[in-house]
Order: C-alpha cells, then structure tokens, then sequence
C-alpha cells in the first residue's frame, strides 16, 4: 500500500513540511509495520509545529510529552506519585452532588461520566479530550510532578501488553494486568456495529494484584458495564454513589493486534484526508468507517475489565490518561502533516448525533467545569497556539 521507503524522502519531505507544502513520504510496509513510519511522521509534525507556535508559545517556553519508555525511572515514580497525590487530594465537587467522588482524581472521572454523550462520536470528540488531559497534567504538576504528561505508544505491546512497561506489575508501570480468572471474551453491541462485536477473552479479568495502584478503590460508576460472555450490560442508574470495588483489567493482545498496531495507526494517518475521514475512521464510527473500534475504542478494550471497559468512567483507570494521551498525539501529527487544512470538526453536539443535534463549530465551549475554566474548540486546535496550549509530542 505504500510503495518504497527511503529516509532520503523523509528528508526531502521535512524540508518541504518547513515551507508549508508537505510531500509525504512512501514508506515500506516494512516501515509502516516496525513503527519506523510512525516515527518518521512524528518528526515531520514536530517541524511542523515549530512552525506554527504562536501567541505565548515559542520554541523557549514548548513542552514536550514523552513516551512511558522514554522516562527516566524517577521521572516514571515521580508521575505514579502524583497521580497517587490526585487519588488523596479532597474532591473540590460542590457537596452532596456525587458522593461517590472522593478526591480530585474521581471528580475528572464525574465531569467525564456526566458528558459522555455530548463528548463522543461528537465533532468535538478530539478537543475535548485534548483540553481534559490537559487540565489533568496541570492538576499533576501541582501535585508534585515535574514533567508533562506521558503517552502509551500501543504499537510496542500489542503481542503483549502485559510485558508493556505500562503495565508489567513493576514499581515503574501503572500496575499489572488484572489477576488472571478463566473468562469468557466480551460480546458487545456497539452502537457502532450492526451485528455483536465478540472478542476472545484478555489475559486477566479480575482485580489488578502487582505494582502501583493495586490498592486503587474505585468508587464512581459503572455506568454501561460489560459482562464477559453475554451481551448483557450491567446498568447502573446511580453511578454518582459510592461503589467501592478494585481496579480491573483484562489485557487483550487480540484486540491490540486488530486495532491498535504501528500500522493500524500509520495508515489512520496517511489514509484520511479530512476530519472527516480520520475521527470516523479513528472511532470506527459507522458513519465513515466499518472497523468498529478504530485506534481509540482498540486501545479502551486493550485495557478492559472496570473502569477501562465502560466508556462512561474509563477514566478512573490510570492508564486512561497515557491512552488519551497518545489519542492525542495522533491527531496532532495528523493535523501538522496539513496544518492550515485540519483545524476543523466533524460531527455534532451529540453521540452519532442522537437526539439529533445542531453541527459543533469551532466557536463551541469545550466544559469541563468545575476543574477548569471554559474554553473554545478554536483555541485548542493548534496544540502550539499558546494559551492554553504550548506542547508537542516527541
Ligand atoms: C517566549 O514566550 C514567553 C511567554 O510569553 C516570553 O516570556 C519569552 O520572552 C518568549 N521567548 C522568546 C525567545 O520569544
Ligand atoms: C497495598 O496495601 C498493602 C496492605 O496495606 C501494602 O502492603 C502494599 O504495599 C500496598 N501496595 C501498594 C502498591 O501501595
Ligand atoms: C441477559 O439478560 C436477560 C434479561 O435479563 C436474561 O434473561 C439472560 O439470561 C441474560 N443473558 C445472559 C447470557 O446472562
Ligand atoms: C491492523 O493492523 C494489523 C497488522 O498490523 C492488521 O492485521 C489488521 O487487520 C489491522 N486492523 C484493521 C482494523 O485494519
Ligand atoms: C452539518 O455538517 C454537515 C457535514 O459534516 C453538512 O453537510 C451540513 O450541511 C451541516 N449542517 C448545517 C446546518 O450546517
Ligand atoms: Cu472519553
């Protein structure tokens, strides 16, 4: 699908990316499966968007966000404390109004929980989540930690996530997979599918037992929950009351090797040439797409078990965070391959656009009250656009 590749193009095409007019590459298949792609993509976005600073942002003040693997140990405990310093700090939630929300950390999954439908398989979608993490990795630093938020590049484990420095168990992963418990694999109906959408079991399914946030008690949700080897969902219509209960994963190296691979993300980015084209395809949104998950739902049920496999309160996972980060990343090297042509949206105000719902534009509030102040989608399309936002991905 993409002829031969040549670091020399590569080249030639970061120089063109500099001028504005973007040549992109053909990569091997070779490169597009190893990641060399990707990577080489990446580099061509952080050219871009040196480019494209703007406001406040300048090349003295940008931020980096790294991958999990790049940081040093102290950098990876100094993250894990401070996300252990979020899970202690008192809920700032106006008393009485979610008495499951305990600390800081549970108030993202409220503000997340209670958006749901007016922030997925929505035009803003992107921005959203963009603007959330971001208050997120604010909200770290002044718990103590000293670097920007890290992502999960999925396409290094998806033979084995649970030997993913992310999630091996050790002092310096976000702890391990779930313990492991014979199980039956997830039979969902997807609002995005016309049929079920079975899965084989994960390598987990019970309480995770190793590492950091082995003693996490979740308190929010479930929401939408679903069961292993029905395509019954529990409902919970009062998921604003405290449910204490472990944190669970069900690591899935099948649903990693069917949507979340070095080419499933590449060929994301190089395939779709328009807003379009690339959140319906990364969402497998059934109005542009037929591959059901995408990279964003493959890496949701790569995590699995509760919270990760309900849409609704995923956040409550740790591991959400580095997942939505690297969401991220990709949309941003896909905007600053084109920048000038990807500052738009898709969609509606409201999930696959039900109830129907007027079309989102640039100039809607992305709300994520009450842990920060409103923004418009405008001001975060351009992640070097300065306030809010000074960050690239390297
Ligand atoms: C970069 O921006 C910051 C904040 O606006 C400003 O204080 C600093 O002088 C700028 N630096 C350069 C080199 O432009
Ligand atoms: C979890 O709690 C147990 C019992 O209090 C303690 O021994 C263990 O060190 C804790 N683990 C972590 C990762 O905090
Ligand atoms: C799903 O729910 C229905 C209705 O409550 C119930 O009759 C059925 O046994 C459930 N199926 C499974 C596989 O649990
Ligand atoms: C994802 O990529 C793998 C190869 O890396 C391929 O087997 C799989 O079919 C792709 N998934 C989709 C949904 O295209
Ligand atoms: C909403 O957006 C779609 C394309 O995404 C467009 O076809 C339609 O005309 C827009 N509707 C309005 C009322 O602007
Ligand atoms: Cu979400």
């Amino acid at each position: 699908m993409f002829g031969k590749a040549s670091i020399g193009l590569a080249v030639a095409a970061a120089a063109s990316a500099v001028s504005g007019t973007l040549t992109l590459p053909n990569f091997a298949q070779f490169a597009v499966d190893s990641g060399l792609a990707l990577g080489s993509l990446n580099s061509l976005a952080v050219l871009n968007a040196l480019g494209n600073t703007a406001g406040s942002c300048n090349l003295s003040n940008i931020k980096f966000r790294q991958e999990w693997r790049t940081l040093s140990t102290g950098q990876r405990k100094n993250y894990i404390a401070a996300v252990n310093c979020l899970t202690t700090k008192p809920s700032i939630l106006p008393a009485g109004l979610a008495p499951g929300s305990f600390s800081v950390f549970d108030d993202f999954t409220y503000v997340h929980m209670k958006a749901t439908n007016e922030i997925h398989m929505t035009g803003n979608f992107l921005t959203w989540h963009r603007y959330f993490i971001h208050v997120f990795e604010q909200e770290l630093q002044k718990c103590g930690y000293n670097g920007n938020l890290p992502y999960w590049e999925w396409g290094f484990d998806v033979e084995s996530p649970r030997d993913s420095p992310v999630f091996d168990g050790s002092d310096t992963s976000l702890g391990g997979d779930g313990e492991a418990i014979p199980h039956a694999g997830l039979i969902m109906q997807l609002p995005t599918s016309p049929g079920p959408v079975q899965f084989p079991p994960g390598t987990g399914g019970g309480c995770v037992q190793t590492g950091p946030f082995s003693n996490l008690t979740l308190h929010l949700g479930p929401v939408v929950l679903p069961q292993y080897g029905s395509p019954n969902i529990t409902f919970n219509t009062q998921p604003e009351l405290d449910n204490p209960r472990c944190l669970k994963r069900d690591l899935n190296p099948w649903v990693a090797k069917k949507w979340t691979t070095f080419r499933n993300t590449t060929e994301l980015i190089l395939g779709s040439a328009n807003i379009f084209e690339f959140s319906t395809e990364m969402n497998g949104d059934p109005r542009g797409s037929t591959n059901l998950l995408g990279v964003h739902g493959g890496g949701h049920f790569t995590i699995g078990g509760d919270p990760g496999g309900d849409a609704f309160v995923s956040s409550n996972d740790p591991a959400f965070w580095l997942h939505h980060a690297q969401i991220d990343r990709v949309y941003w090297i896909w905007q600053m391959l084109d920048f000038n042509n990807r500052k738009g949206v898709f969609g509606t105000r409201t999930f696959l656009n039900g109830p129907p719902s007027a079309n989102t534009t640039i100039e809607d509030l992305l709300v994520v009250a009450p842990l920060a102040s409103s923004v418009k989608i405008k001001d975060v399309t351009n992640t070097v656009g300065g306030s809010p936002l000074c960050y690239i991905y390297i």
